[in-house]
């Protein structure tokens, strides 16, 4: 246990370990969620995925925004990183309308303070991306909130600079995806403060699981898009006829070869590195 050190918390599919006073360890688990709950079945290298691709963000972006990612460790899986102050809010930049803020947009005709034209259609793209952050609810599900109730959380001059960092951030990794043949729909990002107040892009970016990933080629607004990684075992529960009550069904081998194929497709296409590659020697992917 002296390596990875005391156990601070679990999210649905991640672990969170201290290692000093400075430093924590990040782990992803081969867990996957769908609907809410986690399936008892893994995904091989799920994990690996997600941690490769968040390492590869981190290492292309540490210009536009410093980040918490001090080292990626040999097992592809665990991130080392920096401890910071964690802003009590989280910071969803949409720039396609889907999930809690289409549903947003039906109800009110705005997401999070946001006035946007009327007629938008499931899955549109926005005219320009949206800033829209929520808060963290400690169990159960983040309420999105508006900016002013953002900028009274965390001060208005340091959430005027989130949401500069977290568009510049959304044009990058959304413009680099969709010269790969990926939609990233939204995005969800953490950020906290450094020992100096400096403000760092913690946690997980730009996977799978903090974004929606939609394949370009098949987008079809008007409706749901499938989800680039999931849909394979979604579809697979809702067959079943599942309540999507805790506990989810196992899932058939053929399920999660296919789901892992395209966990393996969406980080070959957004780094350009071969899979194998990241197993052989996950640094490839900061280089
Ligand atoms: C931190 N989480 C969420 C993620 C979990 C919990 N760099 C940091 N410094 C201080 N705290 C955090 C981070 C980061 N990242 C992140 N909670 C605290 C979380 C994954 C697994 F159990």
């Amino acid at each position: 246990m002296s390596e990875v050190g005391l156990h601070l918390g679990s999210g649905k599919v991640r672990e969170l370990y201290a290692l000093d006073d400075e430093r924590l360890l990040l782990t992803a688990s081969d867990r996957i969620s769908t609907f809410d709950v986690i399936l008892p079945t893994e995904i091989p290298d799920k994990g690996r995925v997600l941690t490769g691709l968040s390492a590869f963000w981190f290492a292309r972006t540490s210009e536009l925004v410093p980040n918490h990612l001090l080292a990626l460790r040999e097992d592809g899986r665990s991130l080392e990183c920096r401890r910071l102050e964690m802003l009590p809010i989280e910071v969803v930049v949409r720039g396609y309308l889907a999930g809690s803020g289409w549903k947003d947009y039906v109800a009110t005709g705005s997401v999070c303070g946001h006035a946007l034209p009327a007629g938008l259609c499931e899955s549109d793209r926005l005219p320009l991306a949206l800033v829209t952050p929520a808060t963290k609810a400690e169990s159960g599900h983040d309420e999105n909130i508006d900016a002013a109730a953002a900028a009274a959380l965390v001060g208005a001059d340091l959430y005027a600079e989130v949401e500069r960092i977290a568009l510049a951030l959304y044009r990058f990794a959304a413009a680099h995806a969709e010269r790969r043949g990926i939609i990233v729909a939204d995005t969800k990002l953490e950020l906290g403060l450094d020992a100096d107040g400096t403000l760092v892009l913690g946690d997980e970016v730009l996977t799978p699981d903090s974004s929606r990933f939609w394949s370009a080629s098949e987008y079809v607004p008007g409706g749901p898009q499938p989800s680039f990684d999931k849909q394979y075992a979604r579809d697979y529960c809702e067959s079943l006829g599942w309540d999507k009550l805790d506990p989810g069904p196992e899932l058939p081998a053929v399920v999660v070869v296919g789901t892992r194929t395209r966990y393996v497709e969406a980080f070959e296409l957004l780094t350009g590195i071969a899979f194998a590659d990241y197993l052989a020697d996950p640094q490839v992917v900061l280089r």
